[in-house]
C-alpha cells in the first residue's frame, strides 16, 4: 500500500514551501508496511491537476494526504471542505489569476475530506502537535488541488484530504508586514509523520471519525 503525500513548489516570491520540504523529507518512508511517496505539484492552476492525476495513476495510493502552505496559520489545519471555485488573490507561478472560475465546470459546489478529520486533529493534539479543523482551504491552488483530488477519488475507496501547514521560520523571518507564526521543518516533518501513523491506525479501524464538537460562530 502506498501513501501519496503531495507538496507544492514555492510560490508568491518565496524560495521555500513547507509542504514540499515536509513531503520530500518523508519520501520513501516505510510505515507499518505502507510506503510514502512524495510528489511535488506546481503552484500553477493550469498544471496542478494534471500533475496530481499523473501521480494518482502512477502510484495508485491507498491514502492521499495533500499538503500546502498557509501563511498566518499557527497550527496544522486539517481541511474539512474543498469548494468549486478558483478566486486568486495573487497570480500563480505562471502569472494566471482566475477570478470566480469553477475548478470543474458543472461539478458539485463542494467535496468533503474523506479523512477522519476530528480523529486526526485529536490524535495530533494528543501527540503534542497543535492542530485544528479548518473550514476553508481558501480559493487558490491548494483548494483547487483538494477539490480535484476529491473529485478524482470519489467512490474509489481511497481516503484523501488536505492539510495546511504554517510557515517555516526562515520564511517568517523575512515576511513583510506583521510577524507570522512558524514551525521548524523538523517539527513539521514529525507532525506529518504522526498524521500518517494516525491515518494508518484509522484505516485499520475502519475510518470511523471521532464525534468531537468543533463548530464555531466565526
Ligand atoms: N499554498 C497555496 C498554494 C500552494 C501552497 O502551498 C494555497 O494555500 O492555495
Amino acid at each position: 500500500m502506498r501513501i501519496l503525500l503531495t507538496g507544492f513548489e514555492p510560490f508568491g516570491g518565496q524560495s521555500l514551501n513547507p509542504s514540499w520540504e515536509v513531503a520530500r523529507a518523508l519520501h520513501g518512508l516505510q510505515l507499518q508496511g505502507a510506503q510514502v511517496v512524495a510528489v511535488q505539484l506546481p503552484c500553477v492552476f493550469a498544471r496542478a491537476l494534471p500533475a496530481l492525476q499523473q501521480a494518482l495513476s502512477q502510484h495508485t495510493p491507498g491514502i492521499v494526504l495533500a499538503l500546502g502552505q498557509a501563511e498566518g496559520r499557527c497550527d496544522f489545519s486539517v481541511e474539512r471542505v474543498a469548494i468549486n471555485v478558483m478566486d486568486a488573490r495573487i497570480p500563480d507561478n505562471a502569472g494566471a489569476q482566475p477570478i470566480d472560475v469553477p475548478v470543474i465546470a458543472g461539478g458539485p459546489a463542494a467535496y468533503f475530506s474523506t479523512l477522519p478529520i476530528k480523529s486526526l486533529v485529536a490524535g495530533l493534539r494528543a501527540s503534542g502537535f497543535p492542530a485544528s479543523v479548518s473550514q476553508t482551504a481558501g480559493t487558490f491552488v491548494c483548494n483547487q488541488v483538494f477539490y480535484g483530488l476529491q473529485h478524482a477519488l470519489m467512490d474509489q475507496g481511497v481516503h484523501s484530504g488536505f492539510m495546511h501547514l504554517p510557515l517555516l521560520p526562515e520564511q517568517a523571518a523575512h515576511w513583510p508586514g506583521p510577524s507570522l507564526p512558524s514551525w521548524s521543518v523538523n517539527l513539521q516533518v514529525a507532525g506529518v509523520r504522526q498524521a500518517l501513523v494516525l491515518l494508518l491506525a484509522q484505516r485499520q479501524q475502519g475510518w470511523a471519525d471521532a464525534a468531537i464538537g468543533g463548530g464555531t460562530l466565526n
